[in-house]
C-alpha cells in the first residue's frame, strides 16, 4: 500500500511539498499518494488576492491579508526559487521588487510546469484533523463546497501549510465603541484609496505598518500616524507622517497617546499582527506559538515532536520566504520518503530545537536575524537534494536593502540586485514606485 499524504494549503509552502514530491518523481522514485486540501478555488495562499473581507463565498473566514497596490516589501532576489528563476519564468531579467500580481505569477509558473494541480481539491477546506494512536492514521475531515459534501479520509501523514498571517490579532482600546470613523484590521485593509485626504492612524510598527502606512501615503492620505507599542519604526519618514508611543485611548475623534500628546484622525488600522490559529487540529497537534524565528515543538523547524508523522512548513517569522519553504518541504520529502533518519529519542529533538531557540534569544539586531535563518535554510539544503544556492550572497542583499530603507524609506523599492541563481544584475524599473500607481502585471513587465 503506497502511503497517503496530506498536505494543508496551496499557497507557497504548500505547494514547495508539492513540487518537492514531484522532482523526486521526475528522478525515477516512487512516491507516496498525495492529497492537498486547498480551501480557496484557486492557489497561490496569500498571493491570491481577493476583494473579500470577513467570510468568503463559503462561509469561510476569508485567508488572504494582501491589498491592492501591493509589492514586494524585500528584494525578490532573496525570495528566488533555486529550481526556478525569475529569467526563467519571465523570459528576461525582470525590476527587484515586483508587484502581487507578478509573484503571483511566477510562483503558478513553477507549479503549471511541474503539472501538480492534479493533486490539489480545491473548495476543500480541512474541518477536523485527528490522530488514531493504535492505527497510528490520522482521520482528516473536509467540506467539498463544490458538491457540499463533508466528507473523512485516512492518511498516514499530515503537512500543514495553513500559513499564519491570516486570523488578526486585535487589540481593543478605550472610546473604540464610539469612535465615528472606521476601524479595521489589516487583514481586512484592501484599497489606500479609502484613506485619501483623511488623517489616518496606525497602531503597530513591524512590516504591516510600514507597508499600509506608505501604501496610504503614496495614495494621497492627508496625514498619517503611527503609534507603537516596543518601539518605533524610527524611519525618515515625509513631513506628514509622525511616529508616537503607543494609543491610550480615543475620545471623539480625537487620538490619546502615551507621551501626553493627541490628533484628530478620521480612521484606525490596527496592524497589530496575527495568531498562529489551527482550529481544525486536535489539542496534541496543535502548535502554539507567537510570531518568531523559532518556534519551540518543531523539531528542524519542521517536525511536530510530540508525532513525527505531522509535519508543519513555513511556521517561523519569516526574512526569507519562498526558498525557506522550499528548503523545508524538501527536507520533509526526505523523511516520509525514508531518506532522511530521524533522532531515535525525542529528547534529541528536544535539545536540537532548544538549542536554536537559545541563540534566537541573543539575536538583538535584524542582520543576526536574517543570518539566523539563513543558516537554518543552509542546514536544510544540505540535508536533501535541493539546487543549493548563495545563502551569503541573499545575506549580502538583505544588508543593502536594510541600508537602502534607512536612507529613503519612500525609495529602497527602486534599487535593483543581482540574482543569486543566475548572476544576472536585475535592470531598474521604469517609474519610480512613488510615481507608479498601476501595479499590473502588464505595466510592471512593459518596458516603459
Ligand atoms: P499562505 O500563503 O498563507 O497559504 C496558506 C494556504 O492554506 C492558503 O491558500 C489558504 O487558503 C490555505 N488554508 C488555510 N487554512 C486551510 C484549511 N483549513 N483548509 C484548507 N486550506 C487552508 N512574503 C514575501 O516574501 N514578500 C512579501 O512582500 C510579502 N508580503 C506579504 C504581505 C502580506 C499582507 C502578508 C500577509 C504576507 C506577506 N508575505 C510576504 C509573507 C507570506 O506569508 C508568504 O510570502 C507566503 O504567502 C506564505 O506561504 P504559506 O503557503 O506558508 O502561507
Ligand atoms: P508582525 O510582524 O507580527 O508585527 C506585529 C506588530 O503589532 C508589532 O509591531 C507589535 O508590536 C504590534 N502589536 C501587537 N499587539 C499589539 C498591541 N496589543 N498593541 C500595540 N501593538 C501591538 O505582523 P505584521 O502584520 O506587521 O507582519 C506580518 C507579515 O505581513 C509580514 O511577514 C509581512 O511580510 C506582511 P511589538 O513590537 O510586539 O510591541
Amino acid at each position: 500500500m503506497k502511503k497517503r499524504i496530506a498536505i494543508i494549503g496551496a499557497g507557497p509552502s504548500g505547494l514547495a511539498q508539492l513540487r518537492a514530491f514531484q522532482s523526486a518523481e521526475a528522478k525515477g522514485e516512487a512516491i507516496p499518494e498525495l492529497v492537498c486540501f486547498e480551501k480557496q478555488n484557486d492557489w497561490g495562499g496569500q498571493w491570491n488576492y481577493t476583494w473579500r473581507t470577513g467570510l468568503d463565498e463559503n462561509g469561510e473566514p476569508v485567508h488572504s491579508s494582501m491589498y491592492r497596490y501591493l509589492w514586494s516589501n524585500g528584494p525578490k532576489e532573496c525570495l528566488e526559487f533555486a529550481d526556478y528563476s525569475f529569467e526563467e519564468h519571465f523570459g528576461k531579467p525582470i525590476a527587484s521588487y515586483p508587484p502581487r500580481e507578478v509573484l503571483w505569477d511566477y510562483i503558478k509558473g513553477r507549479v503549471e510546469k511541474a503539472d501538480v494541480r492534479k493533486y490539489i481539491r480545491f473548495n476543500t477546506p480541512v474541518h477536523n484533523i485527528t490522530f488514531d494512536d493504535t492505527t497510528k492514521q490520522f482521520t482528516v475531515t473536509v467540506h467539498d463546497n463544490n458538491k457540499d459534501v463533508v466528507y473523512s479520509e485516512i492518511f498516514d501523514n499530515v503537512i500543514v501549510a495553513s500559513g499564519h498571517f491570516s486570523t488578526p490579532r486585535v487589540p481593543s482600546f478605550e472610546g473604540f465603541e464610539s469612535f465615528g470613523g472606521r476601524i479595521l484590521h489589516a487583514h481586512d485593509f484592501r484599497d489606500a484609496l479609502e484613506f485619501k485626504d483623511k488623517n489616518l492612524l496606525i497602531v503597530g510598527s513591524s512590516y504591516s505598518a510600514e507597508d499600509i502606512g506608505s501604501q496610504c501615503y503614496k495614495y494621497g492620505a492627508k496625514s498619517i500616524t503611527s503609534c507603537y507599542r516596543s518601539a518605533p519604526m524610527g524611519y525618515k519618514w515625509p513631513e506628514n507622517w509622525e511616529e508616537k508611543p503607543l494609543l491610550t485611548k480615543v475620545e471623539g475623534d480625537i487620538a490619546h497617546f502615551v507621551d501626553g500628546t493627541s490628533k484628530q484622525i478620521d480612521a484606525i488600522i490596527l496592524c497589530t499582527g496575527y495568531l498562529h490559529h489551527f482550529p481544525f487540529l486536535e489539542e496534541s497537534l496543535r502548535l502554539k506559538t507567537d510570531n518568531r524565528l523559532w518556534p519551540l515543538d518543531l523539531y528542524k523547524g519542521v517536525v511536530w515532536e510530540n508525532n513525527t508523522q505531522m509535519f508543519y512548513l513555513g511556521m517561523q517569522d519569516q526574512w526569507y520566504t519562498f526558498n525557506m519553504f522550499d528548503a523545508q518541504a524538501w527536507y520533509v520529502r526526505d523523511i516520509i520518503m525514508g531518506k532522511i533518519a530521524l533522532p531515535t529519542s525525542k529528547q534529541d529533538m528536544i535539545d536540537n530545537s532548544l538549542a536554536w531557540r537559545e541563540r534566537e534569544l541573543t539575536l538583538e539586531t535584524a542582520e543576526e536575524m536574517f543570518t539566523f535563518q539563513g543558516d537554518y535554510i543552509l542546514e536544510l539544503i544540505e540535508a536533501t537534494d535541493y539546487p543549493t544556492f548563495d545563502i551569503e550572497g541573499v545575506r549580502q542583499t538583505f544588508l543593502e536593502w536594510k541600508h537602502h530603507k534607512k536612507d529613503d524609506i519612500m525609495n529602497f523599492r527602486n534599487y535593483s540586485y543581482r540574482s543569486l541563481m543566475t548572476g544576472t544584475m536585475s535592470p531598474p524599473h521604469h517609474t519610480p514606485w512613488i510615481d507608479a500607481l498601476d501595479d499590473s502585471l502588464e505595466a510592471y513587465l512593459s518596458d516603459k
